[in-house]
């Protein structure tokens, strides 16, 4: 109850911030975009970690707000980024379900990409399984209509929910997102390979871009390589990295 009521505040009192977590490009090496996490600063609890907050922040609805305001910081960042140079950076935000259902939710993305002045390919949604299953006619509308805005849409944790394939071919999707735990311990000989090998397969069957997160070691990236995963995120390449060690990191890539 004490965190419900100081999450109440969070937003008016500038509590939250974004870190962003890069992905690069398994075949070029490039940077190819970030993941935006994010986080909580309490000035009495300290950080607050996701995994804790967003649930009561879904429970409460509270997350409509957050959610809001995690969207256009997102892309106004990415878009000064690209202002900077870095024109082809992308950005991905995490969705939680209420958020995705809510009916003011595409007016929501439009609003973020429309303050920030970014292009909205350049925008991906991360949903997982578990968000898009609640209520599948009307996900795949949203899915639908954020596509035909140009908007991006990735399965978040894929493999991990309840992955029935049947739905997979109709849904409008660009990205398949590789749970961490087929990626944390793979190496070779080990069941994950085959998963991650089908789960590749698959993205390049059904023209979608697959991402491997979780990344931690050299020996999983050659792995991904040689699998052809078109993208890789996790430690090993880059723990998420705060605003102004992001930008150190990207004229580095320049
Ligand atoms: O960054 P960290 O590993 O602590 O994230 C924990 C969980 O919180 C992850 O499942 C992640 O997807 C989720 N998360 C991080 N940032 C956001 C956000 O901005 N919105 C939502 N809905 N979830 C987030
Ligand atoms: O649920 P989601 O996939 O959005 O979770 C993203 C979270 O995963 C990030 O908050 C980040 O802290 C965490 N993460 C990112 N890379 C790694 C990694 O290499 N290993 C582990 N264990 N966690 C990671
Ligand atoms: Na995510
Ligand atoms: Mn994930």
């Amino acid at each position: 109850l004490e965190l419900e009521s100081y999450l109440r505040k969070a937003l008016q009192k500038n509590e939250f911030f974004l870190c962003y977590q890069p992905l690069i490009d398994l075949d070029t090496g490039n940077l190819y975009g970030s993941e935006a996490l994010i986080r909580w600063n309490h000035p009495k609890l300290g950080l607050v970690s996701p995994g804790e907050f967003i649930p009561l922040a879904e429970e409460t609805g509270l997350i409509k707000d957050i959610g809001g305001w995690v969207l256009r910081s997102a892309c106004k960042q990415n878009k000064r980024w690209q202002m900077l140079g870095y024109k082809s950076l992308s950005i991905s935000v995490n969705v939680s379900a209420y958020q995705f259902q809510q009916p003011g939710f595409l007016q929501e993305v439009k609003m973020a990409l429309e303050l920030s002045g970014m292009e909205p390919q350049y925008l991906t949604l991360e949903l997982t399984e578990s968000t898009m299953l609640r209520n599948v006619e009307h996900s795949i509308q949203v899915m639908q209509s954020l596509q035909n805005i140009g908007v991006k849409v990735s399965i978040d944790d894929f493999g991990t929910g309840y992955s029935s394939l049947s739905y997979l071919k109709d849904l409008p999707i660009n990205t398949l997102k590789i749970d961490r735990s087929f990626i944390n311990n793979l190496r070779l000989n080990t069941s994950d390979v085959a998963i991650v090998k089908a789960i590749i397969t698959m993205g390049h069957g059904l023209a979608v871009k697959v991402v491997a997160e979780g990344v931690e070691t050299q020996e999983q990236i050659e792995l991904l390589k040689e699998l052809k995963c078109h993208y890789a995120q996790g430690f090993y390449i880059h723990k998420p990295l705060m605003t102004s060690e992001f930008e150190e990191g990207l004229s580095k890539y320049a």
